[in-house]
């Protein structure tokens, strides 16, 4: 089995990391605080609920049930994939991106999971991120797309009809990896980060365009992180209202935190070693206690793994819950799989060509993967209800195809 993980780039053998699952911020889809329902957990008996944590009898959480129901076929190194309702029909669409077509494809959702090819926007230069935002403020979603090679973001604006037109141009550092779409100033604009390994450069930093609004961006700002940052997000992880950064440091092996300041400002990174490769990054309140917990995916072959890291809510994490799942996991999100309001986990594996589901227990830990083929080097996954009917389905890019899993569960 091919393992395009590895990209010659001058003399420089460069381990690519990336592809975003999903941009942060308002239409975010790997950010997800399922905590905040005042509605009791009937998934757990009263009794349960007046004990102490860690007397409570633990309950076991049913599976999640998936069935493949659309492959989407026709594709050339997929990369990255974004479910984002661009037809303004209110039914999510998918947005693919290609580092052979070098092209942004959209995929219109017709309903019952029959997807067509929409609009195709030219970005060169290997491909490989997208994240989703508002970022002209006219109501509909756009798309921002990290180009490796070029070390440039582009940003495609969305027109309510399924179109998609670049406009601006965001330069940064060298080697985007992952682009996040948040509002790190608080000013009521989305910003771009960009999240760049900076190869050569020994790059240690991310690269931050201040939204102004009309779709338009500052030159870019720079914020010291861990070497070699692949992946981040974008959440409020110490609950004051401000907008932090978690970025992972794929070379170094580390993940850093910038915490929002008063002023629309980012503080200095706090870095912390975590084990080697860290690669994207995904946020929720795992064991609900009210803080950001975050998850990341680290480079390896078998078995891989995911890190968790339990927010104590000061911007700082507890040491990693370390989870199996399939090999060289990569893209990673937050859904809700088996419908029980307790967040869980998807990772796309690219060497085991599968998706790994992790249903939360609601405690910070999880069971053990469900594994599900996607028969194709799967780098991103992207979570959304296709078809409407409540449960949230998942799609998997999976390099010639687009895998769509309908949520069966019952
Ligand atoms: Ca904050
Ligand atoms: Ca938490
Ligand atoms: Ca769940
Ligand atoms: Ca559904």
């Amino acid at each position: 089995m091919s393992k395009p993980t590895d990209l010659l780039v001058g003399l420089v053998l460069l381990p690519l990391v990336d592809c975003s699952s999903g941009g942060a911020g308002p239409h975010s889809s790997n950010t997800v605080d399922l905590s905040q329902t005042l509605v009791p957990d009937l998934a757990q008996p009263m009794d349960d609920l007046a004990l102490p944590h860690d007397l409570a009898v633990p309950i076991k959480p049913k599976p999640a049930v998936f069935t493949r129901a659309a492959t989407i076929t026709g594709l050339k190194s997929a990369r990255c994939l974004l479910s984002v309702e661009l037809t303004g029909d209110k039914q999510p669409d998918l947005v693919a991106c290609s580092t052979v077509d070098q092209n942004v494809q959209v995929y219109r959702n017709g309903g019952k999971f029959m997807f067509a090819k929409g609009a195709s926007v030219s970005t060169p230069d290997y491909p490989i991120s997208l994240a989703t935002g508002d970022v002209n403020q006219d109501g509909f979603p756009d798309v921002g797309v990290a180009s490796f090679i070029g070390g440039k973001h582009t940003i495609l604006l969305g027109d309510g009809r399924g179109n998609l037109s670049a406009t601006a141009t965001l330069i940064g550092n060298s080697y985007p990896n992952d682009i996040q779409i948040g509002d790190l100033d608080g000013d009521g604009t989305l910003d771009v980060l960009g999240i760049e390994l900076g190869m050569g450069n020994g790059g240690k930093v991310l690269s931050l365009f201040k939204g102004m609004g009309g779709g338009r961006f500052a030159a870019a700002t720079t914020l010291s992180a861990g070497t070699g940052p692949a992946g981040a997000v974008i959440a409020d992880v110490n609950r004051d209202s401000r907008m932090d950064i978690v970025s992972s440091g794929y070379q170094g092996g580390t993940y850093s935190v910038h915490l929002g300041m008063m002023g629309g400002t980012l503080g200095a990174p706090q870095t912390t070693a975590a084990v080697r490769g860290p690669r994207l990054v995904a946020a929720a309140d795992f064991d609900r206690d009210g803080y950001l917990d975050v998850a990341m995916t680290f480079e390896g072959p078998t078995p891989g793994h995911v890190g968790v890291y339990l927010g104590k809510g000061d911007g700082s994490f507890a040491a990693a819950i370390e989870l199996p799942v399939g090999s060289d996991p990569y893209g990673i999100g937050v859904f809700d799989a088996n419908l029980d309001g307790k967040p869980d986990l998807y990772v796309a594996n690219i060497n085991s060509s599968d998706v790994s589901i992790l249903i939360g227990r609601g405690d910070g830990s999880f069971e053990a993967a469900q594994q599900i083929m996607v028969d194709g080097n799967a780098y991103a996954a992207s979570a959304a209800d296709f078809d409407g009917d409540g449960k949230i389905d998942l799609a998997v890019s999976a390099s010639t195809q687009i895998v769509v899993l309908r949520n069966e569960t019952p």
